[in-house]
């Protein structure tokens, strides 16, 4: 038999090396796609000058029909998104319990893809929509790619597959009319979610600051599934993944989103592509819960169940890496469209649980990705290929782009030698973790995922009094849009399971009482969701307090790194102030930005031009974290006179943001809200920029919103 050729891969390759099919544009010539020169692009083939087009023209034909395929069909979940290449770097050797090479090789820098996403919206939807955001990594590993396909919110909807149309059919625009675009505040999603009480606990959470993230690069991400390590021996251990981001967990007001929405909806793209192409590159820490399998049953909750996070203050998450984005892609069709991620793709070291949501999803994408990607060859589009060579005998099908050589495409042979020949245990093979599995074919859930309603009231115990606020502000916004009475009231009778209190906020802002009981679904009988009765009322437990981890209060507030900071000035700004805070600003890693009453430049009272960076007509305070004053008489009476910088102090104050001034900065002020509240502890008049500092690094003074719901912005 003749000797396989060993994988030679001694470091991992760059990401570079990934995109074999790289063109440049530049010093090129134009050509069709047969490599024929052309010297006009602009016009068609004529009969005569003012005659018709010909159909000969085989320049246009070429050129108009790869233009009318340009798209391909978009994600039907995740449709909007934004991606960037990176590595990850291991901390510490975890051989005990994973035989991954990315787990055990601490040398390694292994090059991830990554795509953040929302759900709901289309492809040009907003990127500020109320809704989870997808987080997932491809891992280019040096065993194979492994795809961590995971939300920014540790919990699903549901807990079987089975109920993922009827999930997304609820949320994505009703059917009738396709409206509204990206929200789930309407009556289908409400309809679908208060019948299905297992979606309460995603629910929760996307009602809280979670669903409407400062950036993505301020997101937790979770793997939500639990899956599996196998180390060495095949000794297996439960795993959950979270990712932890550098920056802290922040989120912006639902005001802020509004707006932002209007102003820039590519606001979160803009934001992650600007931070890499400013060299600060957005990092997570890797962390995994670890469960012994012995222990599987110890919890109050199943560990298979989607919908139940493991609380940090139960198992602490253990934190082994890094994962560093540090470069945009070069073009967004090649890469963050086509790019294919299927929770499927694991290596060995790594394993599935009986998860019944994992389960269906190991079918779903590869599925999703055959309609969208047009046939099974995807993995050899380059955003998807693996970094070590692949043989075997599949073969064919549309877009093959390899050419494989030889006679033989079945195994086993002896004309190849017996080639490609099966791997070896100690050649790294993959084999599925023995599980034993002794049961009756059942079409049933287990009544150990019954319980609804302890994990949503843990997680609503477990936050802030300004999350509780902003919380109950969204449900009563989101159910307010919805226009049926007996759903509003239905949501009001589940909220009240979780938190009577809540409801009650809710319902007198949606002018109802709480009902005493709801009726049993209509369908009951034929099994629409009789799961409903087991869990009414509930069976809640309350195995903790509270869990202080799921509180963004209790986040990173140590770094003001890539905080945008507006700079309100005018012909005649202190360039004495500004250029000791923009100094102060920019050491700590913060985007000083001004903001004009025009755009091209402005003078200081010293005589130096600078340039504007948008003038106020063309921008908003909902884009900035910030805002700072210089001071400058001059200056000041020409911003006193336009009355949209007023406008954007008072909002940016609405939305509990820094704002410090220098002297005359104050008469600006004076002339806005801020007026009356100069003692609040982020309004900083004549401070050191170092408090200025530590302000903008406590993201929002969240202790203002009660003097500030009252105020008329
Ligand atoms: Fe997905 N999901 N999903 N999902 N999902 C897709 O696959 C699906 C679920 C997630 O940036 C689709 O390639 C089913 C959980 C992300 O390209 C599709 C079920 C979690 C992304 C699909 C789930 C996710 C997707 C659409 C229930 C968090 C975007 C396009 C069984 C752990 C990946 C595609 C990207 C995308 C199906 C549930 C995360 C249709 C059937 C749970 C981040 O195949």
């Amino acid at each position: 038999m003749m000797a396989p050729k060993k994988q030679q891969l001694s470091e991992s390759k760059k990401v570079d090396d990934l995109k074999t099919s790289q063109k440049e544009v530049k010093d090129t010539t134009m050509t069709t796609n047969q490599g024929v020169k052309v010297n006009d692009t602009n016009n068609s083939l004529k009969a005569g000058e003012r005659g018709s087009t010909l159909l000969e023209d085989f320049l246009l034909r070429e050129k108009i029909t790869s233009f009318d395929h340009e798209r391909i069909p978009e994600r039907i979940v995740h449709a909007r998104g934004s991606g960037a290449h990176g590595i990850f770097e291991l901390y510490e050797n975890l051989e005990q319990f994973s035989k991954a090479g990315i787990f055990t090789d601490t040398s390694r820098k292994t090059p991830v893809f990554v795509r953040f996403s929302t759900v709901a919206g289309s492809k040009g939807s907003t990127d500020l929509a109320r809704d989870v955001r997808g987080f997932a990594v491809k891992f280019y590993t040096e065993e194979g790619t492994w795809d961590l396909v995971g939300n920014n919110m540790p919990i699903f909807f549901i807990q079987d597959a089975m109920k993922f149309p009827d999930l997304i059919h609820s949320v994505k625009p009703e059917p009738n009319r396709e409206i509204p675009q990206a929200a789930s505040a309407h009556d289908t999603f409400y309809d679908f979610v208060s019948h299905a009480t297992e979606t309460l606990h995603n629910q929760i959470w996307l009602m809280s600051d979670r669903g409407i993230p400062r950036s993505y690069r301020m997101m937790e991400g979770f793997g939500i599934h639990t899956f599996r390590l196998i180390n060495e021996k095949g000794d297996a251990h439960f795993v959950k993944f979270h990712w932890k981001p550098k920056l802290g967990v922040h989120s912006v007001t639902w005001d802020e989103a509004v707006k932002i929405s209007g102003v820039d909806s590519d606001f979160h793209r803009r934001d992650l592509w600007d931070a890499i192409e400013a060299g600060q590159f957005p990092e997570w820490e890797l962390g995994v819960q670890i469960v012994p399998e012995e222990d599987e049953f110890k919890f109050e909750f199943d560990l298979l169940d989607p919908t139940k996070l493991i609380p940090e203050e139960l198992v602490p998450v253990k934190i082994i890496g890094k994962m560093t984005l540090n470069k945009n892609p070069e073009n967004f069709f090649a890469e963050t469209e086509q790019v294919a991620f299927l929770p499927g793709h694991i290596v060995p070291g790594i394993d599935f649980t009986n998860d019944p949501l994992l389960q269906g999803r190991l079918f779903s994408y590869r599925d999703t990705q055959l309609s969208r990607l047009g046939g099974p060859n995807f993995h050899q589009i380059p955003i998807n290929r693996p970094v070590v060579d692949t043989h075997n005998n599949q073969r064919d099908g549309m877009m093959q782009m390899d050419v494989v050589k030889g006679q033989t495409a079945y195994f086993p042979n002896s004309l190849s030698g017996g080639c490609p020949h099966l791997a070896k245990m100690a050649e790294g093979a993959f084999t599925s973790y023995e599980e034993r599995i002794d049961a009756k074919k059942i079409r049933t859930r287990s009544e150990s995922f019954n319980d609804h309603f302890s994990q949503p009231a843990l997680f609503y115990r477990s936050l802030s009094k300004w999350e509780q606020q902003h919380l109950t502000d969204a449900y009563t916004f989101e159910l307010g849009k919805c226009k049926y009475t007996h759903i509003k009231e239905r949501m009001l009778w589940v909220i009240s399971q979780i938190d009577t209190d809540l409801a009650k906020k809710v319902a007198t802002g949606l002018g109802l009482e709480i009902p005493k009981s709801i009726e049993q679904p209509i369908n009951q009988a034929i099994g629409a969701d009789a799961d409903v009765e087991k869990h009414q009322p509930p069976k809640k437990k309350n195995y903790l307090d509270t869990a202080p981890s799921l509180s963004q209060a209790n986040t990173k507030f140590e770094s003001i790194s890539t905080r945008q900071i507006a700079v309100l000035v005018a012909d005649g700004f202190s360039m004495k102030n500004f250029n000791k805070m923009k100094d102060a600003l920019e050491k700590e890693g913060a985007m000083v930005k001004l903001i004009a009453p025009h755009g091209g430049e402005v003078v200081s009272d010293e005589g130096i031009a600078h340039e504007v960076h948008e003038a106020i007509m063309t921008t908003e305070s909902v884009l900035f974290d910030a805002i700072y004053i210089p001071g400058g008489t001059k200056a000041i009476e020409k911003l006193k006179k336009e009355s949209k910088f007023i406008k954007f102090i008072n909002e940016a104050f609405k939305h509990c943001k820094a704002i410090a001034v220098d002297e005359e900065g104050e008469n600006l002020i004076d002339s806005s809200l801020v007026s009356n509240f100069k003692q609040d502890a982020a309004v900083l008049i004549n401070k050191e920029s170092i408090d200025f500092i530590n302000a903008i690094a406590k993201h929002r003074n969240w202790d203002r919103m009660e003097v500030t719901k009252n105020i008329p912005v």
